[in-house]
């Protein structure tokens, strides 16, 4: 049984509360990123906050310790409940992004393995198993691991244990069905398929049943 996150990685104010009150109910939370931040500003986070469900900002932070602490600051400042972060900057750059969000009464999900085929590359196998245990050393509140690999979500669950949580993409256009790996996780996150469908709840709808 997993949560429903969608990630509404469209253009503009307008488009992004649209289809977020259209999905009013449907969902657990909302995944915001770079596309939409970067046309709307961060500001976009408060407009959103009528959805009363929790805004999760999808910022993939890699970059020195002050740095990223510096980004968690902005990013809960705007009402955000939580972040993801990448992990392979090392551990102390790791460790400032959870405990600044921790500071900020919030929630920090690291990338472990990606979902995309170029994953491969670096972002997966033991480089993967080693940011899952960094992870969990560092106190993180979950991983983000592929829906499109479901066998390597669950290698990964296997690492970090029941007390994290795991959100997954990759479910719909990137070809996974949440039932692939709704018995690993605790979240599917899907985009397109739910804010390009012809009717985005009735898409989230569906979504929710099957991921439960
Ligand atoms: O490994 C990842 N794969 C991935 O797709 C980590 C992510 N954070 N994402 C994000 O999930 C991606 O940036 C996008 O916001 C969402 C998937 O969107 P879609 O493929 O369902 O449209």
């Amino acid at each position: 049984m997993a949560d429903l996150l969608l990630a509404l990685d469209v253009k503009g104010k307008a488009e992004a509360v649209r289809v977020a009150a259209a999905c009013a109910g449907e969902l657990d939370a909302i995944k915001i990123g770079y596309p939409l931040v970067l046309s709307t500003g961060l500001g976009i986070v408060k407009d959103l906050a009528k959805s009363e469900i929790p805004i999760i900002a999808d910022f993939k932070v890699a970059d020195i310790p002050n740095t990223n602490s510096l980004i968690c600051e902005e990013v809960f400042g705007a009402g955000c409940a939580g972040i993801i972060t990448h992990a392979f900057c090392g551990s102390d750059s790791l460790a400032a992004c959870v405990d600044a969000s921790h500071d900020h009464g919030g929630v920090c999900f690291v990338v472990c393995e990606m979902s995309h085929p170029g994953a491969l590359d670096f972002l997966s196998g033991e480089n993967a198993e080693r940011m899952a245990r960094m992870a969990k050393a560092a106190g993180a509140d979950g991983i983000i691991a592929p829906a499109t690999r479901p066998e390597r979500t669950a290698t990964l669950r296997g690492i970090i244990g029941s007390s994290m949580k795991i959100y997954s993409p990759g479910v719909g256009a990137q070809g996974a069905q949440p039932e692939d790996v709704k018995k690993y996780v605790d979240g599917i996150i899907v985009g397109r398929a739910i804010y390009e469908a012809a009717d985005p709840k009735a898409a989230a709808h569906e979504f929710r049943v099957r991921a439960r």
